[in-house]
């Protein structure tokens, strides 16, 4: 009878705490089911990069256009001050992990000695026709420990045998090959769609090319419209939806089709496949390097910012190196600005010392408390079978803010429909954010308020939500801040019509 009442205890003890009691035996509860689809590691490092430069350069940056003829004569190409160090340093100082050269852009000019074409940099006059700047691009990235990626583009304008599937694939593997085999290790490889009306009909064999680059870079990430692995946004603004999904069905997607815009931005909560979007945008009105241009604002590079990192995409921002072969300084010091603002803004989480405390917790390793620290690996998660729940978060003392971070544990599957967060004003809980989907990282920005103590609400899940972090932090650089009730949806139209 006594050990029948003290196995009874320990069992009501071991449901208390999350544990399974095995006769005397205790195991902590197993983690939840991942909910499919679920990220690749190559994904995973993708999305924890959060903002990546682009630079677009080539003959284009010579001739003042955007898209070249593949006319222009390689003499052209001669940037005589050219130094990648200042690229890089530049990527580094204002805070980016990874970089991606357009290695060859529509009009055909490859910025490395290709041995296909003549119209290469080997043709130009620029280091007496012995440069390679993908190689010294490349090179200083790896010094400097930031990742390295090309754009190829499908379309050619200069190259003969565009237009003849068989043997315009065949150079474009060609090219890719050279590109995938001598320059190390490549972190993305980057295929638009883009296409003149006036270009010959043709098919790309991107299963071809797709399975060239698993094959020799195993390590990189694939982006097109559809992905396999990251999908273009579908805008150039650099924004994604407020619902913002990282799965799709591929299949309703077309490389270089007329694709629904709203489909790629806000995905799919039945999509199969795990293909998050990468929002890409120029820090000036075009891609490549025009005199007559200035560099966006730090507040519109933040509302970008929040908008694209905020919304469970990474930012990919362009900034076009001069005809001398550098970073304008301009350029320059709005980056340095806005990675410092971004550092005052979100480098203090005003959260980090609250108490929080669950409606229902899985178990003492997925504690409320779970989403105060920085590993994402760990999370809150409710009572088995359980879709919905809350969060309470008790600052200890008022605390002043403008901005919630919420992020999910999306490496088991991106799991919420919708949430909102309410605080205590005057004895009365007051709705400060209501949102749809979160994913890696949800940002809203809102009036400053002050309060103590707040509820985070999972008001629908596709399975038992997973929350890894929360943060609260003071924005006093983003203006003008949208009122309080909204996720800041009012910043794409604004910025949509600055551009
Ligand atoms: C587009 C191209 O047509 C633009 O020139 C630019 O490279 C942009 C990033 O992709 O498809």
């Amino acid at each position: 009878m006594a050990s029948k009442i003290l196995n009874a205890v320990i069992l009501w003890l071991a449901a208390l705490y999350g544990v399974t009691a095995v006769g005397t035996t205790s195991f902590p509860a197993t983690p939840p089911l991942p909910l499919l689809p679920i990220p690749s590691s190559n994904q995973v490092t993708w999305q924890l990069s959060e903002r990546a430069l682009f630079f677009h350069f080539g003959m284009n940056t010579f001739t003042d256009s955007e898209w070249g003829s593949g006319k222009t004569d390689p003499s052209v190409f001669d940037p005589q001050g050219l130094d990648v160090y200042q690229w890089v340093i530049t990527a580094k100082r204002s805070g980016f992990s990874r970089i991606i050269l357009t290695a060859k852009h529509h009009d055909g000019f490859c910025l490395w000695p290709s041995d296909f074409t003549n119209y290469s940099v080997s043709y130009s006059p620029w280091r007496n026709g012995s440069g390679d700047l993908v190689a010294e691009l490349s090179a200083a990235a790896r010094e400097a420990g930031l990742s390295f990626g090309i754009y190829l583009s499908p379309w050619d304008r200069h190259e003969a045998c565009y237009g003849d599937t068989l043997r315009y694939n065949e150079f474009y593997l060609a090219l890719l090959r050279e590109l995938l085999t001598r320059y190390g290790p490549i972190a993305e490889v980057w295929l638009d769609g883009a296409k003149g009306d006036d270009a010959p009909e043709m098919v790309y064999l991107f299963d071809a090319w797709f399975n060239m680059i698993r094959q020799l870079q195993p390590g990189a990430v694939i982006f097109s419209d559809k992905g396999p692995d990251v999908r273009w946004v579908g805008n150039e603004y650099g924004v994604s939806g407020s619902t913002s999904w990282a799965m799709v069905n591929s299949s309703n997607i077309v490389i270089g089709g007329d694709n629904d815009p709203v489909y790629s931005m806000e995905g799919d909560p039945y999509g199969i496949n795990w293909v998050p979007a990468e929002c890409d945008v120029s820090i000036r009105s075009g891609w490549f390097w025009h005199s007559n241009e200035k560099p966006k604002s730090v507040n519109s590079l933040l509302e970008i910012f929040y908008e694209s990192v905020g919304r469970n995409c990474v930012l990919l921002l362009n900034v076009p190196p001069n005809s001398t072969g550098l970073i304008a300084e301009e350029d320059v010091e709005v980056l340095l600005s806005f990675n410092e603002a971004l550092h005052a803004i979100f480098s203090t989480n005003l959260a980090t010392n609250a108490s929080v405390e669950a409606d229902s917790v899985r178990g003492v390793d997925y504690a409320a408390n779970e989403i105060l620290n920085d590993n994402l690996s760990t999370y809150w998660a409710p009572e088995s079978g359980k879709s919905t729940g809350y969060l309470e978060i008790d600052l200890g003392s008022p605390v002043t803010f403008n901005v919630i971070r919420i992020q999910e544990a999306v490496s088991m599957g991106q799991r919420i429909i919708s949430h909102h967060v309410d605080y205590l004003k005057n004895g009365e809980w007051v709705t400060v954010l209501n949102g749809t989907t979160i994913g890696f990282k949800k940002l809203g920005l809102f009036e400053t308020i002050e309060a103590q103590i707040l509820r985070l609400y999972i008001d629908e899940s596709r399975s038992e939500p997973l929350i890894a972090s929360f943060g609260l932090h003071l924005d006093s650089i983003t203006s003008p801040q949208p009122r309080i009730g909204a996720w800041n949806s009012h910043i794409a139209r604004q910025h949509h019509s600055s551009t």
